[in-house]
């Protein structure tokens, strides 16, 4: 009889997975669990639930892997498609007064969500400075995306303003952590769950590896409930070649004035009588998401 848990974080060959009760495991995976997929997407990575049986030495054996809600897939250091964490249920894009926000980053972080498909929330944290009532490229940042639809909290890290509210939007959900270098993401995990810190060294001790912990995908139990999934890879990243359907998806408001351009597959770019180019002229449509949506049509498949 086999049991079920959660991979937690994984390492060469070796995983780490949580048991039911909140153990943590040292295994190994069957080749190919996922016979069916292509080849990156056949190991078991941070985030997925898998079987489980005893092994002969101290490492158990992950025998199967569970269906996936999702999986995402980016490129590696050559650029080939690598998975980095399944069963996300919402991406957190975290941004800050300082570094200010980089509406481009923004703009891929929102595809690539809406094609994984996760619920978006923006969390501006650091609300505890000045600047993030003054400064008028946050204000502006504010009311593009909420203008957009997005959800977004203030919080403050460092004062704890908002983590509670933050910890109600975490429970029972899966939630990846993104954003620029330097906006608290760090601070964050510490603020939701002062004892993270003591189960990241359990954790390291557990691998051996301490080094390699601090590099690749990890899936934390927060005490108020809820998985966050921190994965310091995950900086750049972008939908891995988006279809028209994931840009569509990305971009709702070009997707709908798009309905009213001359020709059904135009690209918004110089074809005549553009009803998205037409918006963007008559400040209805933010330039700023038209030059990330043709950014992103580039490696459209
Ligand atoms: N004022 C203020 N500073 C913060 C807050 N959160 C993080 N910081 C500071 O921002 C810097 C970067 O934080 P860190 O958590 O390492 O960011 P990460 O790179 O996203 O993990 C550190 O100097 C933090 O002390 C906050 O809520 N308010
Ligand atoms: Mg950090
Ligand atoms: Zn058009």
């Amino acid at each position: 009889m086999s049991d079920l848990a959660r991979v937690v974080t994984r390492f060469g060959a070796e995983l780490i997975l949580r048991t039911a009760d909140g153990a943590l495991l040292r295994a190994v995976s069957r080749r190919n669990l996922a016979k069916g997929e292509p080849p990156h997407l056949r190991a078991p990575v941070c985030g997925d639930r898998v079987r489980y049986t005893a092994g002969d030495g101290a490492k158990a054996i992950a025998t199967a892997l569970e269906p996936r809600r999702n999986v995402l897939v980016r490129p590696d250091h050559r650029g080939r498609p690598t998975a980095g964490a399944a069963n996300i249920d919402q991406v957190l894009i975290v941004i800050a007064a300082q570094p200010t926000p980089d509406w481009g980053m923004l703009d891929r972080y929102l595809t690539a969500i809406a094609a994984l498909p996760a619920a978006p929330l923006l969390v501006l944290n650091k609300c505890d400075l000045p600047e993030t009532a003054s400064n008028p490229l946050l204000r502006a940042t504010q009311s593009l995306y909420t203008g957009l639809g997005y959800p977004l909290l203030c919080v403050s890290a460092l004062h704890g303003a908002g983590i509670d509210a933050l910890r109600e939007r975490l429970q029972g959900q899966t939630s990846l952590l993104v954003g620029q270098s330097g906006v608290g993401k760090s601070s964050l995990i510490r603020a939701l769950d002062p004892a993270l810190s003591v189960r990241v060294g359990e954790l390291s001790a557990i691998s051996g590896e301490g080094r390699h912990t601090t590099t690749v995908a990890h899936l934390y139990a927060l005490a108020s409930g809820g998985d966050l999934i921190d994965s310091p890879g995950v900086r750049d990243f972008a939908p891995y070649q988006p279809s028209a359907d994931d840009l569509a998806a990305g971009f709702p408001e070009i997707a709908a004035r798009a309905r009213e351009c001359r020709f059904h597959d135009c690209r918004h770019l110089a074809e005549p009588d553009c009803a998205v180019k037409d918006a963007v002229d008559a400040g209805r449509l933010a330039p700023t998401r038209l030059r990330s949506y043709h950014a992103l049509a580039r490696n459209c498949v």
